[in-house]
């Protein structure tokens, strides 16, 4: 196909999961609005139709609880292709949502889509920034407060679910202390939809509803759920996402004339980076997170130890030895980067986030190489992503060592990526 042919294809599969101002990962599989896949596909958009850009990001808010997060699913209507749904969350916003939260690509999303408004000189695009902007203002806040009550700069996630990246190996030390039992009835939908051999097996999924159970039986209290939370590890992914985000956030302050708004967060922005420059790890080549029950580092190779480059600079030491490391990841792979390497005991090609490419982290490996001056890896890596894309179509995510095309097919984020790395060939 070419690549016109190619972005035309993107742009009806946007179409196709289009539910009326949101969209669904791919039909089916995930028959709702996640968080981060929205901020995602809000920045495709804005390649082509930035007022569809703004609304996907106005419809996520819509389940923006009074505290201020932003949920990890919004469930605007009812469907059951999906487990676990709104009865298994049993939260109390206005509409439901589940109770957890995911990566906060919103700000990084939200500067994108104000830029290419201002670009197509479109006329209310300071307003709806504005009221976006506030919103993600609100949920950096709880970020902060509700997730790193203790000051250590560094943000945790209290469910798989939330780092997106739900059955990475990093998570297996931590998930094992989790009990298997539940009080929730668990009639998983996805391995209906995809071989389950390419999913959580059912031991992950007990592990993940008995903390659903734990978090309702909290009604959601983040104070209760942190005092409570068997499972609570500070991400360097969620950190690095958070405090670029806050990056992005800065410079719409400073253009949307907001001071005491761009003072709060460069507070915020310092805090994180330093929070993360202690996660650096020289023997290892890459940033670790760090497991807050057990207070141990997780030295599991997993893609999270590069995204911090979204949002640190690193000095040439170190620049040098990422690089080096991402090669050794790329090594014998016929699509990278691999989400664990081969050289891991836990790597698994075609299992959920133990070992395959997704689109999107490419992406933002790109982003953080470019940022940090390695600009012909950034590029050998968006070059590699599209060329999956076009071979095996914009299925969820590839065999790194096959480049066969797995999980859901005709997958939103998928379509994104492409229109967005796409474009810089
Ligand atoms: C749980 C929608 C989401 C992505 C996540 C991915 C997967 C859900 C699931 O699908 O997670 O949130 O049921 O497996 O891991 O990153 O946002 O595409």
């Amino acid at each position: 196909m070419t690549k016109l042919r190619m972005e035309e294809a993107a742009h009806s599969i946007l179409a196709r999961n289009d539910r009326g101002g949101y969209t669904v990962p791919t039909d089916r599989l995930y028959p709702f609005q996640w968080n981060w896949d929205s901020a995602f596909v809000a920045v495709g958009f804005a390649t082509f139709n930035v007022d569809r850009a703004y609304r996907e990001l106005e419809r996520l808010i819509e389940g923006q609880w009074d505290d201020g997060m932003i949920p990890h699913i919004v469930f605007h209507a009812p469907s059951d292709t999906y487990f676990p749904g709104p009865d298994v969350w049993g939260t109390r916003h206005r509409i439901p949502t589940s109770g957890i939260t995911q990566p906060p690509v919103f700000g990084m999303a939200l500067r994108h889509v104000h830029e290419a408004a201002i670009a197509n000189g479109m006329a209310d695009a300071e307003a709806r920034t504005r009221a976006l902007f506030q919103a993600a203002l609100r949920s950096h806040r709880w970020w902060l407060e509700a997730r790193d009550p203790e000051g250590l700069g560094l943000v945790a996630i209290l469910h798989p679910w939330e780092s997106g990246s739900d059955n990475s190996p990093a998570w297996d030390e931590a998930l094992a202390r989790v009990p298997t039992t539940t009080t929730t009835v668990i009639r998983r939908k996805d391995t209906g939809h995809v071989d389950a051999s390419m999913r959580p097996r059912d031991e992950d999924y007990q592990r993940f509803i008995h903390l659903v159970d734990v978090y309702r039986h909290c009604d959601w209290d983040p104070k209760r759920q942190w005092t409570n939370a068997p499972f609570k590890v500070a991400d360097v992914q969620m950190t690095a996402i958070l405090a670029r985000a806050t990056a992005d956030l800065i410079h719409l302050a400073e253009v949307l004339g907001a001071e005491g708004d761009k003072a709060e967060l460069a507070q915020m922005h310092r805090t994180l980076l330093d929070g993360l420059a202690r996660r650096w790890r020289p023997s290892l080549s890459r940033f670790v997170s760090l497991d807050l029950i057990s207070g141990n580092d997780i030295e599991t190779p997993t893609q999270a130890g590069f995204i911090p480059l979204v949002a640190v600079t690193l000095d040439d030491a170190q620049r040098d030895a990422v690089m080096a490391e991402i090669e050794r990841w790329l090594d014998g792979m016929v699509v990278g980067v691999p989400s664990a390497p081969r050289f891991s005991p836990a790597f698994e090609p075609k299992r959920y986030w133990r070992g395959p490419v997704w689109a999107v982290i490419n992406w933002l490996i790109a982003d953080g190489l470019r940022l940090n001056e390695a600009e012909d890896l950034a590029r050998r890596i968006e070059q590699v992503t599209v060329h999956a894309v076009e071979n095996a179509g914009f299925c969820e995510y590839f065999d790194p060592t096959t480049g066969e095309g797995l999980g859901g097919d005709t997958f939103s984020w998928t379509a994104a990526a492409y229109l967005v790395l796409g474009r810089r060939r």
